[in-house]
Protein backbone atom coordinates (compact mmCIF):
# COMPACT_ATOMS: atom_id res chain seq x y z
CA UNK A 1 0.00 0.00 0.00
CA UNK A 2 1.15 3.40 -1.53
CA UNK A 3 0.18 6.69 -0.63
CA UNK A 4 1.52 9.86 -1.75
CA UNK A 5 0.14 13.08 -0.24
CA UNK A 6 1.00 15.82 -2.28
CA UNK A 7 0.65 19.91 -1.92
CA UNK A 8 -0.43 21.75 -4.52
CA UNK A 9 0.62 25.24 -3.37
CA UNK A 10 1.11 29.24 -4.70
CA UNK A 11 -0.54 32.40 -5.17
CA UNK A 12 -3.59 33.02 -5.92
CA UNK A 13 -4.61 32.52 -9.30
CA UNK A 14 -1.24 30.32 -9.66
CA UNK A 15 -3.75 27.10 -11.35
CA UNK A 16 -3.44 25.48 -8.33
CA UNK A 17 -7.75 24.92 -8.45
CA UNK A 18 -7.22 24.01 -11.76
CA UNK A 19 -4.27 21.44 -11.94
CA UNK A 20 -5.80 19.86 -9.27
CA UNK A 21 -8.84 19.52 -11.65
CA UNK A 22 -6.87 18.44 -14.53
CA UNK A 23 -5.37 15.42 -12.88
CA UNK A 24 -7.86 13.96 -10.50
CA UNK A 25 -9.66 11.30 -11.00
CA UNK A 26 -12.60 11.62 -8.74
CA UNK A 27 -14.83 14.54 -8.91
CA UNK A 28 -13.03 17.44 -7.00
CA UNK A 29 -13.65 18.55 -3.90
CA UNK A 30 -13.80 22.44 -3.77
CA UNK A 31 -14.00 24.66 -1.28
CA UNK A 32 -14.80 28.72 -3.20
CA UNK A 33 -15.77 31.36 -1.56
CA UNK A 34 -16.23 35.17 -2.53
CA UNK A 35 -12.93 36.76 -2.94
CA UNK A 36 -12.77 39.44 -0.56
CA UNK A 37 -8.94 40.96 -1.45
CA UNK A 38 -10.32 42.02 -4.91
CA UNK A 39 -7.11 44.13 -5.14
CA UNK A 40 -4.23 41.41 -5.64
CA UNK A 41 -6.34 39.63 -7.91
CA UNK A 42 -9.98 41.09 -9.59
CA UNK A 43 -11.96 37.42 -9.33
CA UNK A 44 -14.82 36.95 -8.01
CA UNK A 45 -14.55 33.32 -6.27
CA UNK A 46 -11.53 32.20 -5.01
CA UNK A 47 -10.51 29.26 -2.77
CA UNK A 48 -10.40 29.57 0.90
CA UNK A 49 -10.32 25.96 2.36
CA UNK A 50 -8.84 23.83 0.03
CA UNK A 51 -8.97 21.97 -2.81
CA UNK A 52 -9.00 17.90 -2.75
CA UNK A 53 -8.41 15.39 -5.46
CA UNK A 54 -7.15 11.68 -5.89
CA UNK A 55 -5.60 9.57 -8.52
CA UNK A 56 -5.64 5.70 -8.59
CA UNK A 57 -2.20 4.10 -9.42
CA UNK A 58 -3.45 0.74 -9.12
CA UNK A 59 -5.65 -1.03 -6.27
CA UNK A 60 -3.25 0.16 -3.25
CA UNK A 61 -1.43 3.07 -4.95
CA UNK A 62 -2.93 6.44 -4.52
CA UNK A 63 -2.06 10.10 -5.10
CA UNK A 64 -3.87 13.05 -2.64
CA UNK A 65 -3.69 16.11 -3.83
CA UNK A 66 -4.40 18.98 -1.79
CA UNK A 67 -4.85 22.33 -2.82
CA UNK A 68 -3.95 24.82 -0.23
CA UNK A 69 -5.00 28.47 0.08
CA UNK A 70 -2.34 30.82 -1.44
CA UNK A 71 -3.66 33.95 0.95
CA UNK A 72 -1.40 34.00 4.13
CA UNK A 73 -3.99 34.93 6.40
CA UNK A 74 -4.81 30.75 5.79
CA UNK A 75 -1.93 30.06 7.67
CA UNK A 76 -2.77 27.47 9.86
CA UNK A 77 -4.24 25.04 7.19
CA UNK A 78 -0.82 25.03 5.61
CA UNK A 79 0.78 23.43 9.06
CA UNK A 80 -1.88 21.16 9.59
CA UNK A 81 -1.46 19.80 5.78
CA UNK A 82 2.32 19.88 6.31
CA UNK A 83 2.57 17.46 8.69
CA UNK A 84 1.28 14.65 6.20
CA UNK A 85 2.46 16.00 2.87
CA UNK A 86 5.29 14.33 1.40
CA UNK A 87 5.68 16.75 -1.94
CA UNK A 88 5.32 20.35 -2.68
CA UNK A 89 3.64 21.15 -6.25
CA UNK A 90 4.69 24.81 -6.09
CA UNK A 91 3.07 26.71 -8.92
CA UNK A 92 4.09 30.23 -9.68
CA UNK A 93 1.98 32.41 -12.20
CA UNK A 94 4.17 34.22 -14.78
CA UNK A 95 2.36 37.03 -14.49
CA UNK A 96 2.24 37.00 -10.75
CA UNK A 97 2.73 40.97 -8.85
CA UNK A 98 6.70 39.98 -7.84
CA UNK A 99 7.14 35.88 -8.51
CA UNK A 100 10.56 36.17 -7.12
CA UNK A 101 8.92 36.97 -3.54
CA UNK A 102 5.69 34.97 -3.87
CA UNK A 103 8.82 32.00 -4.56
CA UNK A 104 10.68 32.83 -1.45
CA UNK A 105 7.86 32.81 0.71
CA UNK A 106 6.37 29.61 -0.22
CA UNK A 107 9.68 28.00 -0.15
CA UNK A 108 10.01 29.29 3.15
CA UNK A 109 6.50 28.41 4.85
CA UNK A 110 7.21 24.76 3.12
CA UNK A 111 10.55 24.40 3.89
CA UNK A 112 9.65 21.24 6.29
CA UNK A 113 7.99 19.08 3.39
CA UNK A 114 10.71 20.05 1.28
CA UNK A 115 13.33 18.63 3.54
CA UNK A 116 11.52 15.35 4.20
CA UNK A 117 10.26 14.78 0.57
CA UNK A 118 10.68 16.21 -2.92
CA UNK A 119 9.47 19.54 -4.75
CA UNK A 120 8.71 20.64 -8.35
CA UNK A 121 8.36 23.93 -9.33
CA UNK A 122 5.61 24.47 -12.40
CA UNK A 123 5.82 28.38 -14.02
CA UNK A 124 1.83 28.61 -14.89
CA UNK A 125 0.67 31.03 -17.34
CA UNK A 126 3.76 31.56 -18.97
CA UNK A 127 1.79 32.76 -21.97
CA UNK A 128 0.76 35.45 -20.38
CA UNK A 129 3.57 36.83 -18.10
CA UNK A 130 6.73 38.46 -19.22
CA UNK A 131 9.20 36.33 -21.50
CA UNK A 132 12.23 36.83 -18.98
CA UNK A 133 10.56 35.87 -15.70
CA UNK A 134 11.26 31.73 -15.98
CA UNK A 135 14.74 32.58 -15.80
CA UNK A 136 14.00 34.36 -13.05
CA UNK A 137 12.05 32.01 -10.86
CA UNK A 138 14.85 29.18 -11.89
CA UNK A 139 17.65 31.49 -10.22
CA UNK A 140 15.43 32.51 -7.06
CA UNK A 141 14.34 29.03 -6.38
CA UNK A 142 18.20 27.39 -6.27
CA UNK A 143 19.41 30.28 -4.42
CA UNK A 144 16.24 29.58 -2.19
CA UNK A 145 16.74 25.99 -2.29
CA UNK A 146 21.12 25.76 -2.92
CA UNK A 147 21.73 22.23 -2.28
CA UNK A 148 19.56 20.23 -4.52
CA UNK A 149 18.38 20.87 -8.46
CA UNK A 150 14.64 21.69 -8.10
CA UNK A 151 13.29 20.91 -12.04
CA UNK A 152 11.12 24.37 -12.54
CA UNK A 153 8.93 23.65 -15.86
CA UNK A 154 6.89 26.29 -17.69
CA UNK A 155 3.51 24.36 -17.74
CA UNK A 156 -0.06 25.23 -18.37
CA UNK A 157 -2.30 23.91 -15.26
CA UNK A 158 -5.27 23.03 -17.85
CA UNK A 159 -3.30 20.85 -20.04
CA UNK A 160 -3.16 17.12 -18.67
CA UNK A 161 -0.60 15.84 -19.42
CA UNK A 162 1.55 18.44 -18.70
CA UNK A 163 0.39 18.22 -15.12
CA UNK A 164 0.72 14.55 -14.99
CA UNK A 165 4.62 14.74 -16.14
CA UNK A 166 5.55 17.00 -13.77
CA UNK A 167 3.74 15.26 -10.64
CA UNK A 168 4.96 11.70 -11.73
CA UNK A 169 8.35 13.26 -11.67
CA UNK A 170 7.83 14.34 -7.93
CA UNK A 171 6.54 10.94 -7.07
CA UNK A 172 9.33 9.47 -8.71
CA UNK A 173 11.79 11.67 -6.99
CA UNK A 174 9.75 10.96 -3.33
CA UNK A 175 9.97 7.42 -3.73
CA UNK A 176 13.81 7.36 -4.86
CA UNK A 177 14.66 8.98 -1.81
CA UNK A 178 12.15 6.94 0.59
CA UNK A 179 13.76 3.70 -1.24
CA UNK A 180 17.40 5.03 -0.62
CA UNK A 181 16.38 6.08 3.22
CA UNK A 182 15.62 2.61 3.66
CA UNK A 183 18.22 1.25 2.54
CA UNK A 184 20.55 3.10 4.41
CA UNK A 185 18.74 2.14 7.68
N1 LIG B 1 -3.70 31.35 -20.15
C1 LIG B 1 -3.47 30.49 -19.16
N2 LIG B 1 -4.35 30.38 -18.15
C2 LIG B 1 -4.10 29.51 -17.16
C3 LIG B 1 -2.93 28.71 -17.14
N3 LIG B 1 -2.95 27.97 -15.99
C4 LIG B 1 -4.08 28.31 -15.34
N4 LIG B 1 -4.78 29.23 -16.04
C5 LIG B 1 -6.05 29.93 -15.65
O1 LIG B 1 -5.76 30.77 -14.56
C6 LIG B 1 -6.95 30.97 -13.76
C7 LIG B 1 -6.64 30.81 -12.28
O2 LIG B 1 -6.53 29.45 -11.96
P1 LIG B 1 -7.04 28.82 -10.57
O3 LIG B 1 -6.92 27.34 -10.74
O4 LIG B 1 -8.35 29.37 -10.17
O5 LIG B 1 -5.91 29.37 -9.57
P2 LIG B 1 -5.75 29.11 -8.00
O6 LIG B 1 -6.15 30.39 -7.32
O7 LIG B 1 -4.28 28.86 -7.80
O8 LIG B 1 -6.58 27.93 -7.61
C8 LIG B 1 -7.98 30.01 -14.30
O9 LIG B 1 -8.88 30.74 -15.09
C9 LIG B 1 -7.15 29.03 -15.16
O10 LIG B 1 -7.89 28.50 -16.23
C10 LIG B 1 -2.00 28.84 -18.23
O11 LIG B 1 -0.94 28.20 -18.30
N5 LIG B 1 -2.32 29.74 -19.22
MG1 LIG C 1 -8.12 27.86 -6.27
Amino acid sequence: MAEHVILFAGPMGAGKSTAIRSLSDIEVVSTEAANTDRITMDKPTTTVALDYGEIDLGPDDKIRMYGVPGQSRFDFMWTMLQERAMGLMLLINADAAEPERQVREQLAAFDGIIRRGGIVVGVTRYDLGPAEVGERIVSTVHAAVPDRATPVFAVDARDPHQMRMMLMGLVADIEMRQALAAGVA
